[in-house]
C-alpha cells in the first residue's frame, strides 16, 4: 500500500497540471485497493510550495490513513469497543488503563475560550511585497520587492462565544501573523479603523458592558441590551466607533470582503533611525460588501457558520481571498499638522488627506488541517514586532502590549505557548528561558544564564547591524499624571465625518440599526441619553431615532463621559474642531469595487422538466467568471431536464433561503414552472424570490416563468428595476452578470420595499 502511495506521489508531482484528471482516474482504479484519503491527501495538499511555515508544521502533522489504532504511548489497541470488566456483565476494572487514558484525555479537551474574539476562523497564506519600503522601514520582510512571507490570519467576532453566530452585528478581528526571517510579526487588526475607548484602562468596562449580562447571561453575541448602551451613552469618545458599528460594516457579506485596519498609529523606523507614523490598511480585492440586518438575522438561523463556511469553501475552490496591503505614512515632524491627535485611537486620518500607499498583497491559499491546533491555539500579540516597526504612545496600544501575553497564560496554560507549532517562529529561538509546563525544546548544555564563560558567552546579544532590536529612541520628558490629553477631547467631528460620508441608503441602514438596538434597551433614561448623544452628530438622525423610541432629544446640559476630573466638561466637550475634510469617499461602501462576480453565490431554481440547455449555458458563463452556482429544487431528489440531463440539487427549497445567496435565477421551462407553482412548493419559491427582491439582489426570470413571476411582489409592484431581468437571451445573461457584480441594487431599496 505504501509503495502504491509513493508511486502516486511521484506521479502527482511530475504531472502537476494533469493532477485533477489523474485524481479522478486513479480514484476509480484504486478505490478497491488504496483508501481514498491517501489519494486525496496526495492530490489535494495544494499550495504548500515555498511556504516554510507549512513545511515546519508538517513535522507535527499526523495522518491516520492506513494506520493501526494506538494508545498515547504507542501501544496498539485491539478492542476499542468494550472496557475491561470482571465478567461480561461485571463491573469495570480500575486496571483498564486504555479506558482511563481515553476518558481522561476527553475530560480535559476544552481550554478557556478567548475572553474577546472567541469566535473565529483562520487560514494560511502568503504576503508578497510588491514595492520596497526600505526608505521608511528596515523590516526585512518589507525591504525587497518580490519577497514572500508566510502568514496565518484569524478573523473573528468580538462579543460572542466560540459557538455563536458569524452574523452578529459586531466588529470583526483581522489578526495576521507574519512568519518573517526576523521572527514573528503580528498585526492584530480589526475591520473598523477606530475603537470605542481612548485608554486601555476602560477595556474591561467596555467588554463587561457588551458581553451577556452577568445575572442571566443574556444576550449572546449582541450589543442590543441595557448594559452596553448604558456604558456607551456615558462615553462620548465611543461615538465615532458607534457610527461604524451601526453601519453595515458590522455585518460583512464575507471575511473576504472586509477591510483591515491596524487602528493605532505605529512607527516605521528606517536603517538611518528616522521614524514615520504609519496606519496600516488592508483593502480586499473583491471590494467591501455587506449584507442587510434582516438578512443577517435570518442567515444566523439557516447557517450560523456562514462566514466560516464561505472562507473555507473559497479556499478549497482555489478562489483565494486577496487584499492589497498598505500604509498611510506621516513623517515624525508632521505629527502636529492635523486637527486631531495621532495617538488617539478614536480618530482616522482621512484617505483624502493622506493616501494609502500600497506595498504588497496578502493572499490566503490554504485551509488549516486542524481547527484546534491551528486556529484555536494561535496566539497573537501586538507586541510581537520586528526591527523597523515600533509602537507609539497611544494609551490603548500601550495597554494592549500588556494584555495579550497575559491572556495566553490563562488560555493556553503555560509560558511555553510559543512552542505550540502554529506559534513557532520560522527562525530558531535561542535564549536562557527554561522549563515550565509542557516544555518541548531540549536545550543542550549547562548554561542557562548570561553573561557566561562556560557556554562561550552564547547565546550572544545581537548588534543592531545584525538585526538586534532596539526600541525607537523617542525623546520623552513629562510629569507623571493620570489624565487624558486635551488633544483627545473632540468626540464628534469624526463621527459626523463618517455619517456625512454615507450614501442615503447607508444612512438609513444606520438609523435602523440604532432603532433596533435601542428598542431592546429597557431603561428609557439610557435611550434618552443615547439620542441626546446622537444629537451632537446629526440632529435629523437623533430626531428620527428618538421618534421611534418614544423619547425626546434633550440638549445635554452637562455632557457625560470620561474627562479629566479637574476640567470643565462643557468647555472640553464643545471643543469641536473643524475637520480638514467634510466628506470622505473612502468611508462609504457605495464607492467600493463592484467589477466582479468572483465567488458570488447564485441560486438556480430548478424543477422537473427545466430547460437544461439554458442552465448549462448560463452556468458556464457564470463559472467562467468565478461565480458559484448552486441548484435549489423542490425536493432533495435528482431533477431531470427537458432534454434528459439529470442534476442532483445542492439544496431543497425548505433547507435553504435566498439570504444565503447573492443572486437568483428562476430557470427557464414551462414544465418546471408548473412544477414550482404546485401548492406544496409555491409559497416556498415565492418567499425565496420575494426575499431576494427585498434585499436588492439580482433576479433573473428565464423564459416561460411568468406563472411564477406573476405571483411575486415584483409583478405586483410593476416597476422598472435594473437588477430584475425578465427575458432570457444573450443580453439578459450579460445584464444578470453586471447586476451581480454591482453587489446589490441598494439604491432601489425603498422602491423595492414599497416605501416612499
Ligand atoms: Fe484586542 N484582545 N484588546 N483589540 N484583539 C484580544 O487577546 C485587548 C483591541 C484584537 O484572533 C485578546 O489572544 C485590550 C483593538 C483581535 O486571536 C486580549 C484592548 C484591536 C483579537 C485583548 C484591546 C484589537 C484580539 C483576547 C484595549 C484592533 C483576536 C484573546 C486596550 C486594533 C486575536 C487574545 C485572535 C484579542 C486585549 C483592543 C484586536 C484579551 C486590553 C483596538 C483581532 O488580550
Amino acid at each position: 500500500m505504501y509503495v502504491m502511495g509513493s508511486i502516486l506521489h511521484v506521479l502527482a508531482e511530475h504531472f502537476y497540471s494533469a493532477k485533477i484528471l489523474l485524481y479522478t482516474y486513479l480514484t476509480e482504479i484504486f478505490q478497491a485497493g488504496v483508501p481514498l484519503n491517501i489519494i486525496t491527501n496526495i492530490f489535494m495538499k495544494k499550495n504548500n510550495v515555498n511556504n516554510p511555515k507549512v513545511d515546519q508544521l508538517q513535522q507535527y502533522t499526523t495522518d491516520n490513513s492506513g494506520e493501526k489504532l494506538t494508545t498515547n504511548q504507542g501501544l496498539k489497541i485491539n478492542n476499542n469497543q468494550d472496557s475491561l470488566k470482571s465478567d461480561d456483565r461485571g463491573a469495570t476494572l480500575l486496571e483498564d488503563f486504555i479506558l482511563r487514558e481515553k476518558i481522561t484525555h476527553f475530560d480535559h479537551e476544552r481550554i478557556p475560550e478567548r475572553i474577546v474574539h472567541a469566535r473565529g476562523s483562520g487560514a494560511h497564506g502568503v504576503f508578497r511585497l510588491s514595492k520596497s519600503m526600505e526608505k521608511y522601514t528596515k523590516a526585512k520582510f518589507l525591504s525587497e520587492a518580490g519577497k514572500e512571507t508566510p502568514v496565518f490570519v484569524r478573523f473573528s467576532t468580538v462579543a460572542g462565544s466560540r459557538g455563536s453566530t458569524d452574523l452578529a452585528r459586531d466588529v470583526r478581528g483581522f489578526a495576521i501573523k507574519f512568519y518573517t526571517e526576523e521572527g514573528n510579526y503580528d498585526l492584530v487588526a480589526n475591520n473598523i479603523p477606530v475603537f470605542f475607548i481612548q485608554d486601555a484602562i476602560k477595556f474591561p468596562d467596555l467588554v463587561h458592558a457588551v458581553k451577556p449580562e452577568p445575572d442571566h447571561e443574556i444576550p449572546q453575541a449582541s450589543s442590543a441590551h441595557d448594559t452596553f448602551w448604558d456604558f456607551i451613552s456615558l462615553m462620548p469618545e465611543s461615538m465615532h466607533m458607534i457610527m461604524w458599528l451601526m453601519s453595515d460594516r458590522a455585518i460583512p457579506r464575507s471575511y473576504r470582503m472586509m477591510e483591515g485596519f491596524g487602528v493605532h498609529s505605529f512607527r516605521f523606523v528606517n536603517s538611518e533611525g528616522a521614524a514615520f507614523f504609519v496606519k496600516f490598511h488592508l483593502k480586499p480585492k473583491l471590494g467591501v460588501h455587506s449584507v442587510a440586518w434582516p438578512e443577517a438575522q435570518k442567515i444566523s438561523g439557516f447557517d450560523p457558520d456562514f462566514h466560516r463556511r464561505d472562507l473555507w469553501e473559497a479556499i478549497e475552490k482555489g478562489t483565494f481571498p486577496e487584499w492589497d496591503f498598505g500604509v498611510q505614512i506621516v513623517p515624525e515632524e508632521n505629527e502636529f499638522d492635523f486637527d486631531f491627535d495621532f495617538l488617539d485611537p478614536t480618530k482616522i486620518i482621512p484617505e483624502e488627506v493622506v493616501p494609502v500607499e500600497i506595498f504588497g498583497t496578502l493572499t490566503l491559499n490554504r485551509n488549516p488541517d486542524n481547527f484546534f491546533a491551528e486556529t484555536e491555539q494561535i496566539a497573537f500579540h501586538p507586541g510581537h514586532i520586528v526591527p523597523g516597526i515600533d509602537f507609539t504612545n497611544d494609551p490603548l496600544l500601550q495597554g494592549r502590549l500588556f494584555s495579550y501575553t497575559d491572556t495566553q497564560l490563562s488560555r493556553l496554560g503555560s509560558p511555553n505557548f510559543h512552542e505550540i507549532p502554529i506559534n513557532r517562529s520560522i527562525n530558531t529561538v535561542h535564549n536562557n528561558q527554561r522549563d515550565g509546563h509542557m516544555r518541548q525544546q531540549i536545550a543542550k548544555g549547562k548554561v542557562s544564564y548570561e553573561p557566561n564563560s562556560i557556554g562561550g558567552g552564547c547565546p550572544f546579544q545581537a548588534m543592531m547591524k545584525d538585526g538586534g532590536f532596539a526600541s525607537y529612541g523617542e525623546k520623552i520628558s513629562g510629569t507623571k499624571i493620570r489624565a487624558r490629553s486635551e488633544s483627545f477631547v473632540d468626540h464628534y467631528s469624526q463621527a459626523k465625518l463618517f455619517y456625512n460620508s454615507q450614501s442615503e441608503y447607508e444612512k438609513e441602514h444606520l438609523q435602523k440599526a440604532l432603532i433596533f438596538e435601542l428598542t431592546k434597551v429597557t431603561i428609557p433614561a439610557i435611550r434618552e441619553r443615547m439620542v441626546s448623544q446622537l444629537n451632537f452628530i446629526d440632529k435629523e438622525l437623533a430626531q428620527k431615532v428618538a421618534s421611534k423610541l418614544g423619547v425626546e432629544v434633550k440638549i445635554l446640559e452637562k455632557p457625560n463621559g470620561s474627562i479629566p476630573a479637574d476640567a470643565d466638561p462643557q468647555s472640553l466637550q464643545s471643543e469641536e474642531r473643524e475637520p480638514e475634510t467634510k466628506v470622505s469617499e473612502a468611508l462609504s461602501m457605495a464607492n467600493t469595487i463592484k467589477d466582479s462576480i468572483k465567488s458570488r453565490k447564485i441560486a438556480f431554481l430548478i424543477a422537473e422538466g427545466f430547460d437544461d440547455e439554458s442552465v448549462s449555458s448560463l452556468m458556464n458563463k457564470l463559472e467562467e467568471q468565478g461565480g458559484v452556482v448552486e441548484l435549489v429544487a423542490p425536493e432533495m431528489i435528482p431533477v431531470k431536464g427537458e432534454n434528459g440531463t439529470t442534476f442532483m440539487p445542492h439544496h431543497s427549497i425548505t433547507s435553504t433561503a435566498s439570504v444565503c445567496f447573492d443572486a437568483v435565477y428562476v430557470v427557464s421551462g414551462e414544465n418546471s414552472t408548473h412544477h414550482w407553482v404546485q401548492p406544496d412548493y409555491k409559497n416556498g419559491v415565492l418567499d425565496f424570490i420575494n426575499e431576494a427582491y427585498r434585499h436588492c439582489k439580482a433576479i433573473y426570470f428565464g423564459n416561460h416563468t411568468e406563472l411564477i413571476y406573476d405571483h411575486t411582489d415584483i409583478y405586483t409592484k410593476k416597476h422598472e428595476d435594473y437588477a430584475v431581468i425578465l427575458e432570457e437571451n444573450n443580453s439578459g445573461d450579460q445584464n444578470f452578470i453586471s447586476a451581480i457584480a454591482s453587489h446589490r441594487a441598494w439604491k432601489l431599496e425603498k422602491q423595492r420595499n414599497g416605501m416612499k
